[in-house]
């Protein structure tokens, strides 16, 4: 799997991983190896450049961690690039509904959806204790129905008796009765497929879709034809619902250009990989995995995870050290900042305030724009060291000169600096209370106003409806 095009890869990181330095030269040089590498590999154009770009982007602006070499720092980079361009966190089925869930398989002929329908039933039976029956819709060919029963018999999964001379509306009706009646967990309908997408084939899904409301309608496609395969699940898409992507053949799939295309392209997600002819060849397609094979560097990988981790650690210890003095700079703004989009949450510190529940909430509802994270880490960045760790140096022409080095509004910036004020002042009265100690008594003080919970409401209620005046970056 991939074996090309990881080849191609491990040579371009070769050459970077030893070296003490990296100039943005060496990542452009690097970078304009990689998009060969991917193009080589039957990626789509449109997918290679958007990677590329984002690559080159982080890997220049990043920060080296300490005790990793830059080298390895870009293959983590690249390592998670390839991780989201896969699609992030794996996805599995959605099968909690009142059974039996419907999950349609539809593709061209030959893809794979027959063996796919079988090994898929055998999965779902030993993996994940489900009762499955399997119900072969394909009247065309007139041999389907039985090679459907007898991967059946294989895999010890149940199938839905062959009748004679039915459409496949009406067995698929018929299966999702009979696996109501005797209590099936999940009916996996195996329909016809056709050399070419064409309208009989699309109008024949619609109907069966239409009958049965499937959970899922996932399209089988031959991994090995490349860029066509995204094509085909383009032109599926347009015409029903489909909620996933099954990749067969991916055994003899060296370049990996589907695989790394189909999720960016198509918006659907690939949900599993079929890896050969054998009944239990088919995986759950997990985007880490994956991302790890083609890279095969998990090692470096999980160096820059922990050296990152450390860093953080680090982080926490020297903001733990200034709050005990009942400080707070846009250096610790930043830092919760970039906290708070990594974790898609509230920070260590925030966690630790009180008054900041309501804060939490609006993040946890969505109401803060990550985005807007980041914009507000832009404004602290066009700050000078000195001004980050002194608020007071930040006259009104050096507010001018940090909005446009943002691309933000001096509007923009005043309220970076409102927030660092507001709990550069939480961090005083914290101290006054008695520090860490005085926590307690604080909470009772606040009681949900002033101070931090300000703050709490200028994130939730304030900001965003201000996200509309930072200029687009
Ligand atoms: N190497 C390999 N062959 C596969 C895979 N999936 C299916 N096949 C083969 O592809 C051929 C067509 O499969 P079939 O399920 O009948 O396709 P359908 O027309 O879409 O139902 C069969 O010979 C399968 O054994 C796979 O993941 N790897
Ligand atoms: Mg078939």
């Amino acid at each position: 799997m991939f074996d090309s095009l990881s080849d191609r890869l491990g040579q371009v990181f070769e050459k970077l991983r030893g070296r003490g330095a990296l100039t943005e030269l060496d990542v452009r040089a690097a970078m304009r190896e990689v998009r060969i590498a991917l193009l080589e590999a039957d990626v789509a154009l449109s997918v290679v450049k958007d990677f590329i770009d984002q690559v080159t982007a982080r890997a220049i602006g990043a920060e080296v961690i300490r005790s990793v070499t830059p080298g390895q720092q870009v293959v983590k980079i690249v390592n998670d690039a390839l991780v989201e361009l896969l699609g992030g966190d794996a996805e599995g089925l959605n099968l909690a509904v009142t059974p039996p869930a419907v999950v349609m398989l539809v593709g061209l002929q030959g893809s794979g959806k027959t063996t796919t329908t079988g090994k898929l039933g055998k999965f779902l039976t030993e993996r994940q204790g489900k009762k499955v029956l399997l119900a072969s819709l394909d009247v065309a060919r007139p041999a389907a129905q039985e090679q459907l029963r007898v991967l059946g018999e294989q895999t010890g999964v149940a199938t839905l008796p062959i009748v004679a001379g039915q459409t496949p509306v009406q067995i698929a009706e018929r299966a999702k009765t009979a696996a109501r009646l005797q209590g099936f967990d999940v009916v996996l309908l195996d329909t016809a497929g056709r050399l070419g997408v064409d309208a009989a084939l699309m109008a024949e899904m619609a109907a069966i879709a239409t009958a049965t409301s499937p959970q899922e309608i996932l399209l089988v496609v031959d991994a090995l034809t490349g860029q066509d395969a995204v094509n085909v699940a383009n032109a599926f898409k347009a015409e029903v619902p489909l909620t996933g992507v099954i990749l067969t053949r991916m055994d003899g799939d060296a370049r990996g250009g589907a695989a790394l295309s189909m999720r960016a392209v198509t918006q659907r997600p690939i949900k599993f990989a079929a890896t050969g002819e054998k009944l239990d060849a088919l995986e759950a397609f997990d985007p880490q995995r994956v991302a790890g094979r083609i890279l095969g560097m998990g090692d470096i990988v999980g160096l820059v995870e922990r050296a990152a981790a450390n860093v953080e650690q680090a982080d926490a210890e020297r903001l733990a050290a200034k709050l005990a003095k009942g400080q707070f700079d846009f250096e610790d703004l930043r830092s919760q900042l970039k906290q708070m989009k990594a974790m898609g949450g509230l920070g260590a510190l925030v966690g630790m305030i009180p008054g900041m529940g309501a804060a939490k909430k609006a993040m946890d509802s969505g109401a803060v724009d990550e985005k807007l994270l980041g914009r507000m880490e832009a404004v602290i960045l066009s700050m000078t060291l000195k001004e980050r760790a002194k608020p007071e140096l930040l006259t009104a022409k050096r507010k001018i000169r940090i909005a446009k080095g943002s691309g933000t509004t001096v509007q923009d910036v005043n309220k970076v600096i409102k927030m660092q004020l507001e709990m550069a002042n939480a961090m005083k009265k914290l101290r006054k209370m008695g520090g860490m100690k005085g926590m307690a008594k604080m909470i009772g003080a606040m009681g949900g106003g002033g101070g931090l919970a300000d703050m709490a409401g200028m994130l939730g209620a304030k900001l965003p409806p201000a996200a509309g005046k930072f200029n687009k970056r």
